[in-house]
């Protein structure tokens, strides 16, 4: 079968439309008795965006709202990239740069690039020490808590159900052998700003997965143990997190790390989404090009890395364009790091989760709420992520019976509360999550001891 590079998510654009006719017209040869060789192979892809795809992933790319003109770098945009993240334009200083007045301008830009061209976001950053605006650099205590909260909330309120993921929190561990939080004005304003930010992410914008994002934690190293302790604590307490993201600029002196797929298998343990959030690895030729094809099949090896995101598309679009970090050389042409990251992608994985797993009780066709289940599990426990989806009627709150199997023990419970640590529980939504409108839906989760082979969840409303 001859196929036009498909990126199932995608709605229908113009590109594919001429695509179509190209196949059309070469099966219509064959109809009429031509003998061609039926190449390539259906199930390699022959885009970035459609081979990530083939492997349940997204393929990612940062831009700028100023280049967005520049035709070179949108024909690459749109032919590769299934994914977007704004370099600058939704930061703290480009979205509030005075007290309480937001401009969106140029991040609505990207997102309606994004929009009309079937690409997601990828929402960066909410809260970070840097690119603050002076007002912001000016507050500290109480005052500099409410504005962050408010900034949170406006932004992620703004774009509700427009971003795949936030960076919710960037950056707040310090580099290093302490494992210790960064020095910031946020940091000051007390230990638990990162969780007060994660909160009120998750009420503006219940749809979107929160992540933390960090770069020189790509390894196992006393920051990313540190990062990997608050995501344990989130995770346990109910905090909503949902992903963690390595940034993944690496050079000479920042080279993969030889254990970066253990580190990320470990944190996808936890329960959270891994991505890879602003890959760029400095050199060229085939060094480069074996770097980058690491980087995707460790990406591949772990079933909940989620999606990759390159920090630029061509290397003079980089923020070190002289370490020539990036997939296209100036000129918008393919290098070997292209290739070998093309390659990496066709070369298979691990399954992903699915996203939305099909529902083990029937969708609700007038109120109620259903409800499914899916594990993460290995030798002696497991992690289940539960979707909770409204019916027609919406919630005001809801509970899912679950039966545990003989011996196994919740251990974990997060975004819900539970009644029993073992046999039948019913977990009940917490207070941000019990109202959902019609089709909405929310996750929560739990860790427990023993196998979790055969749950069949059912879903209550109130
Ligand atoms: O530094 C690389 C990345 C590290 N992780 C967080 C990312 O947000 C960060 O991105 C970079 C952008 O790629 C740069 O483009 O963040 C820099 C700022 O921290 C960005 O640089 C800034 C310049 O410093 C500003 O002078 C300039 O006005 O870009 C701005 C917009 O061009």
């Amino acid at each position: 079968m001859i196929n036009p590079p498909v990126r199932p998510d995608r709605p229908a654009r113009a590109r594919t439309r001429r695509r179509l006719a190209l196949v059309l017209a070469a099966t219509g040869a064959l109809v009429a008795g031509a003998t061609i060789a039926l190449a390539p192979s259906a199930s390699a892809g022959t885009t970035l965006a459609a081979s990530a795809a083939e492997q349940g992933r997204y393929f990612g790319t940062a831009v700028a709202a100023n280049k967005l003109s520049d035709a070179t770098y949108v024909g690459i945009l749109n032919r590769e990239f299934d994914m977007v993240t704004p370099e600058n334009e939704m930061k703290w200083d480009a979205t509030e740069p005075s007290q309480n007045t937001f401009t969106f301008g140029n991040a609505d830009r990207i997102v309606n690039h994004a929009q009309a061209n079937g690409m997601r976001v990828r929402g960066h950053a909410l809260a970070w020490h840097s690119q603050q605006p002076g007002w912001v650099q000016n507050l500290s205590g109480s005052a500099l808590r409410s504005a962050m909260v408010n900034h949170v909330t406006q932004v992620a309120t703004y774009y509700r159900g427009k971003i795949h993921s936030w960076d919710v929190v960037n950056e707040a561990f310090a580099d290093g052998g302490t494992g210790a939080r960064r020095d910031s004005n946020l940091q000051r304003t007390g230990n638990d700003w990162i969780e007060v930010a994660f909160r009120a992410a998750r009420a503006a914008d219940p749809g979107a997965k929160l992540c933390y994002n960090d770069y020189n934690t790509d390894g196992q190293n006393a920051k990313s143990n540190a990062v990997y302790a608050m995501v344990q604590d989130f995770r346990a307490r109910g905090v909503p997190i949902d992903c963690v993201g390595f940034q993944s600029h690496f050079n000479a002196q920042s080279p993969v790390p030889a254990d970066y797929q253990a580190n990320l298998q470990r944190f996808a343990n936890l329960g959270v989404d891994v991505q890879i959030t602003e890959l760029d690895i400095e050199g060229s030729g085939s060094a480069q090009a074996d770097n980058y094809g690491r980087v995707v099949r460790a990406c591949l090896a772990v079933a909940r890395c989620t999606g990759i995101t390159v920090w630029g598309i061509r290397d003079s679009d980089s923020w070190r364009a002289s370490g020539t970090p990036l997939l296209f050389d100036a000129g918008g042409n393919k290098k070997p790091a292209y290739t070998a990251t093309l390659n990496a992608l066709n070369g298979g994985s691990t399954p992903p989760p699915t996203t939305t797993p099909p529902p083990t009780t029937p969708p609700p066709t007038g109120g109620g709420c259903s409800a499914s289940v899916t594990l993460n599990s290995w030798t002696g426990g497991f992690v289940a992520t539960v979707r909770v989806t409204a019916g027609a009627a919406g919630t005001n709150g809801w509970t899912v019976a679950l039966t545990l199997p003989a011996g196994a023990t919740v251990v974990n419970t997060w975004n819900a509360t539970s009644s029993a640590a073992s046999g039948a529980v019913q977990f009940r939504n917490v207070g941000y999550n019990g109202r959902l409108t019609a089709g909405q839906t929310t996750e929560f989760g739990f860790q427990a001891n023993g196998t979790g082979t055969g749950l069949t969840p059912s879903c209550t409303a109130s």
